[in-house]
């Protein structure tokens, strides 16, 4: 989608530069007054679906504007029916600036429907809630989809909303049957101590059945080491994956009924991971699916990053750790809104023996609105 700003002494000379610019398939999304050199302006957000063939040469610049009659407040460029660049760019790049340049039209895109989200519609303690979210961290986008869902139904609560935008899917057995479960995130966000705390719930729950933990981190000697050793100590079996075969065999023994969970390397880059994937032939895989760690200590630009990083075929679900050191939840709002995915084990601190609980709606309500961490309650009260 291509999007630009247009600005003029009128709306009709608006929407006529809109015309020249971007067709009669053009849609608007929005306009504004506008003051500049203390003139009024008329400003125009408009849109074009379809994707330019080949864009003329690039202007650093996309608002286009006709200046007021009497010129530009005296640098004499511009007057009445010129276009003018003015800063503020929205279309796509050829390249790697897609994501920053999409920030940008997102920021338009909420900018212009801010004023729409007229929180009067709400009743009193919705607002209220609303207002919370938006002091713990939820971006305005989440508000934003939230406040819609809430006046579109015309429900009376937030949390049916809020239920709808952040999914749970507990990992559990029996929520994620004859599945292999693969962790990625960044070095240090707890994957190892998540994997190894499922594998022993996994061996607790049922001591006869075969569970097995798997590094795939390739030559990184702290991880694997701690997986070894751990595995030797509480009875686990042990792998050690390379490549596709590897991979095969283990997703084979998950299939017929092994608890398998396997640790994913950290990596750089955007899209590293679908390659890594790629690499270990799990472009497709039937029964893998991944689960990207991360942390509400994060910052939102270091998580935002992070997805981009790790998302790939087999991701299923969002593992929130450290929840024991984080001052808010919003990123877990945030995060669900922006991959769609549900959230599907929350850790709360270091130990191997507690620290972690399966996701439940209850357990994130609790998180978000109250600061309560999954071992501040009984676990039957988080699943209740
Ligand atoms: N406070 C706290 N520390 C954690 C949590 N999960 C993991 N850790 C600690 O974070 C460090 C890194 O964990 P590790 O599992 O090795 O991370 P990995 O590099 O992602 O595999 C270790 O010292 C863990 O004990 C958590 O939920 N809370
Ligand atoms: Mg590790």
């Amino acid at each position: 989608m291509r999007v630009k700003t247009f600005r003029a002494p009128s709306m009709a000379d608006c929407l006529s530069l809109v015309r020249q610019e971007l067709g009669k398939e053009a849609v608007i999304l929005g306009s504004q007054s506008v003051r500049e050199d203390g003139r009024t302006l008329c400003e125009v957000m408009a849109a074009l679906e379809q994707p330019e063939a080949a864009s003329p040469a690039r202007s650093p610049a996309a608002t286009r504007s006709v200046a007021a009659k009497g010129g530009n407040g005296g640098n004499g460029k511009a007057t009445a029916g010129q276009a003018q660049p003015a800063p503020a760019t929205a279309q796509p790049g050829p390249s790697g600036d897609w994501n920053r340049e999409w920030g940008e039209i997102k920021g338009h895109l909420l900018a212009l429907l801010r004023p729409r989200m007229d929180f009067s519609a709400l009743s009193p303690r919705q607002r209220l809630a609303l207002e919370y979210l938006e002091r713990e961290g939820v971006d305005e986008a989440s508000v934003l989809a939230i406040f819609r869902s809430i006046v579109e139904r015309g429900e009376d609560t937030v949390i049916p909303a809020l239920s709808r935008l952040v999914r749970v899917k507990p990992l559990t057995p029996e929520a994620w049957p004859g599945v292999a479960h693969l962790f990625v995130g960044p070095s240090g966000v707890g994957k190892t101590t998540i994997l190894l705390r499922l594998a022993l719930a996994a061996r607790a729950a049922t001591p006869s059945a075969r569970v097995t933990v798997a590094n795939a981190d390739g030559g990184r000697g702290k991880g694997r080491m701690l997986l070894r050793h751990f595995a030797e100590l509480s009875g686990l079996d042990y792998a050690e994956v390379d490549g596709p075969e590897d991979f095969r065999r283990l997703l084979d023994a998950a299939g017929a009924g092994e608890a398998v969970f396997i640790d994913a390397p950290s990596l750089r880059g955007e899209g590293a991971m679908a390659a890594w994937c790629a690499s270990m032939g799990l472009g497709a895989p039937r029964n893998l699916r991944a689960h990207l760690v991360l942390s509400p200590v994060f910052s939102p630009a270091q998580t935002a990053h992070y997805l981009r990083v790790y998302q790939c075929p087999p991701l299923a679900s969002l593992v929130w750790t450290k929840l024991d050191e984080a001052c808010n939840y919003g990123s877990l709002v945030n995060m669900a809104h922006a991959s769609s995915l549900p959230v599907s084990a929350l850790a709360h601190g270091p130990e191997l023996t507690h620290g972690m609980a399966p996701a439940s709606g209850k357990a994130v309500w609790k998180l978000l609105f109250k600061h309560q961490l999954p071992g501040d309650y009984a676990d039957a009260d988080a699943r209740a």
